[in-house]
């Protein structure tokens, strides 16, 4: 009981909230291949796992798709990771198997969205830029 109470004095010392991502080969709505919560408003400072509840997938920033000064990530296929990012904008990111089928996701951090025409110019499969534009119309 000691140990449980230390744990959480622990977290709530620690800088930001967790939220998790999971990695899905159908999500809520029936469609395939995504990330659920795809679009995802956290504060600076807060982490973000992906959790590879199906197989087959991963986590990637998409190249150019995030703010200066942030820092992206690379996860393996079928690896949970953790981010924990503190630099404002927006993230765009991938999974590379199915980037293809429009398998990409969105954060924001923060209130600084300055970067968002950058990510509605990054180059994109077809699908994938459906997909994004869709979740850029929740960014506010
Ligand atoms: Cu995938």
């Amino acid at each position: 009981m000691s140990t449980l109470a230390f744990g959480g004095a622990a977290v709530a010392q620690s800088v930001g909230t967790e939220h998790r991502v999971q990695m899905l080969n159908k999500d809520g709505e029936g469609r395939r291949m995504q990330f659920e919560p795809a679009f995802l408003k956290i504060a600076p400072g807060d982490t973000v796992i992906f959790v590879p509840t199906d197989k087959g997938h991963n986590s990637e920033i998409i190249a150019d798709a995030l703010p200066a000064g942030g820092e992206g990530w690379k996860g393996k296929i079928n690896e949970e990771i953790s981010v924990t990012l503190t630099a404002e904008g927006l993230y765009g990111y991938k999974c590379l198997p199915h980037f293809g089928m429009g398998m990409v996701g969105l954060i924001q951090v923060g209130e600084d969205i300055s970067n968002m025409q950058a990510i509605q110019e990054a180059k994109l499969p077809p699908k994938a830029a459906d997909r994004m534009e869709e979740l850029l119309q929740q960014v506010g």
